[in-house]
């Protein structure tokens, strides 16, 4: 599939870079946009792609939002379509077996807030700035705002951000959890490349059965949650990276993982 609003690039080292560029609207999430996104993730290599930064065309915006202009004359069972298909997608996303990084170079707001949560980790440059404005629209977030935005920065703060429908800056997304780091907008990239290229040195089977533990658990009380843990624990001996790791920390060498 040819995307119209999706720009890929894949590096010799297994780093994939997925830009989202829709510079009339901000980056703002149209039907199109979304059902991209989806492909992208469900045709996704990921042998070849192990690490996926996820950004936004520009220096001004990551994703202003679900596209307003769209979502203005839906009824209730066009919304609840939108709303499905852009849950989906981000799940897709949310689920890839490889790290993702939100490098968010900007706006943040409503569904660009929400993808930004499906990613594992964020990164945001100082001008980046967050919210879920959908109330002050006469919506609530549709792409999984009210499940994810509590759990990530917990309930009070997710309820105050998403009642009032307040922008906040880089700086109180980074104290309130929300973002991982905050960068000057030249260094966002290059930080969020050094992460992944850290990311990269190590297993790929270990660092994917690692994602599939933390984000299972979400769904699993403790005792199976650990379950989960012990039996994906115990596939990693199964696996030549870890034969070949533990070898070489006992000859004092380094690996070269191969992801077998
Ligand atoms: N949708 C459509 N167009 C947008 C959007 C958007 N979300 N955001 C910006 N644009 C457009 C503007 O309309 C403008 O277009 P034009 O040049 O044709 O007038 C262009 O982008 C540039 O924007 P501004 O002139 O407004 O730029 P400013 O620098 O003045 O302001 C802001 C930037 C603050 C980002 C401002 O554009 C803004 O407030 N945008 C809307 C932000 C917002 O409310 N986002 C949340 C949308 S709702 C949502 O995401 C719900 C997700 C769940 C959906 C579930 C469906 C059921």
């Amino acid at each position: 599939m040819d995307y119209q609003f999706l720009k890929s690039e894949i590096r010799e080292n297994g780093l994939g870079i997925l830009t989202i560029s829709a510079p009339k609207s901000l980056n703002a999430l149209n039907s199109t946009i979304i059902a991209e996104l989806d492909d992208f993730c469900s045709h996704l290599g990921t042998k070849k792609v192990r690490v996926l930064i996820l950004t936004g065309d520009g220096e001004k915006s990551f994703v202003a939002g679900a596209d307003i202009s769209e979502m203005a004359t839906k009824n209730e069972q066009e919304g609840l379509e939108f709303g499905r298909k852009g849950a989906e997608a981000f799940r897709k996303l949310e689920d890839l077996p490889i790290p993702t990084i939100a490098a968010i170079n900007g706006f943040a707001l409503g569904g660009g807030c929400e993808i930004a949560m499906a990613c594992d980790i964020r990164y945001a440059a100082t001008n980046a700035k967050f919210g879920q404005p959908e109330v002050g629209l006469g919506i609530i977030p549709g792409f999984s705002g009210t499940y994810r935005l509590p759990k990530l920065i917990g309930q009070g703060m997710a309820k105050e951000l998403i009642y009032s429908a307040k922008i906040i800056r880089a700086d109180e997304a980074l104290r309130i959890g929300l973002v991982n780091a905050v960068y000057e907008q030249a260094e966002l990239m290059p930080a969020a490349i050094a992460l992944a290229e850290q990311i990269l040195k190590n297993a790929p089977i270990a660092v994917s059965l690692a994602k599939e533990c933390i984000n299972r658990n979400y769904d699993m009380d403790r005792t199976e949650g650990l379950a989960l843990e012990n039996e994906l624990f115990a596939r990693c001996f199964t696996t030549e990276d870890q034969k070949n790791g533990m070898a070489a920390f006992l000859k004092k060498e380094k690996t070269t993982f191969q992801g077998k």
